[in-house]
């Protein structure tokens, strides 16, 4: 057994940029307040440190108000990382911006050549990684990232997202080699077959986007149904505050790049 998707001690984050309230969200209403993001970045970066992840944060970048949301820029993993062509056309530029910490911190930087696929679109398991279609990920992007995939070692498998969710990881996460949690609505698909399922209670479907790094798991602590779940299921979780990324569609898991150098 490998535990190399969840082991974790490098990580890129981008401080987020006063443009981040007028971040997308799919359907507008309250806009992000800059100061609560700023704390709950803040935040989520601590937590990093204190798993003993070594933190690279890049410079804000006010043209791109979801710029700190870097997960859907690029894949990373032990060897390689993977930049990505994200599927809003206010975010493509956000990976050009990314490549350059990339050829930092890899020897191997491959480069999506058409298509489109947020990281956010893209779940890694021990036994293959998850691509779902979605409407920011399409079937060329997927079957390009398959090819990039195979070319490192990886096997690809394009999935779907269930209507209306924004990301595949808006409704799952890897717990442990064997266990995914996941929303009703994404594990009836069957996608997710071998693994062990632990289903977040209804009416806390974004608890679903949680983080393993390392011992520790990061959630929401809007979600308390779900934490007494994991908490019962023994999992060590660190309760991180997500109100005001959630305004703009996001979770715990967009806001870094992760890999074990
Ligand atoms: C967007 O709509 O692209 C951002 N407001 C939220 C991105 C969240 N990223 C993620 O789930 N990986």
């Amino acid at each position: 057994m490998t535990t190399e998707t969840f082991t974790f001690n490098r990580a890129i984050v981008r401080t987020p940029s006063r443009s981040v309230t007028n971040g997308l969200a799919a359907v507008a209403g309250e806009p992000p307040d800059f100061a609560g993001i700023a704390r709950e970045h803040a935040a989520y970066v601590n937590a990093l440190q204190a798993a003993g992840v070594e933190v690279d944060c890049l410079p804000a970048l006010e043209a791109f108000p979801d710029s700190i949301f870097v997960e859907d820029t690029a894949l990373v993993f032990r060897n390689a990382a993977i930049l990505l062509r994200p599927g809003a056309p206010t975010r493509r530029g956000e990976a050009a911006e990314m490549a350059p910490a990339l050829q930092r911190h890899f020897d191997k930087l491959l480069t999506l050549s058409y298509g489109t696929v947020d990281g956010g679109d893209v779940l890694t398991t021990g036994q293959g990684v998850f691509i779902g279609r979605s409407g920011r990920t399409n079937a060329e992007g997927a079957a390009a990232l398959i090819e990039l995939l195979t070319g490192i070692g990886l096997r690809g498998q394009a999935v779907t997202t269930p209507p209306g969710v924004l990301h595949f990881k808006s409704d799952c996460s890897l717990l442990d080699e064997e266990t995914i949690l996941s929303t009703a609505r994404l594990s009836a698909s069957g996608v997710f077959q071998g693994f062990r399922i632990i289903t977040v209670p209804e009416g806390e479907e974004g608890a679903a986007n949680a983080v393993r790094i390392n011992d520790r798991l990061f959630m929401s602590d809007a979600c308390p149904r779900t934490a007494d779940l994991l908490a019962r299921a023994n999992y060590r979780l660190v309760a991180l505050p997500t109100r005001e990324i959630a305004l703009i569609d996001a979770g715990l898991s967009c806001m870094s790049l992760r890999w074990q150098a």
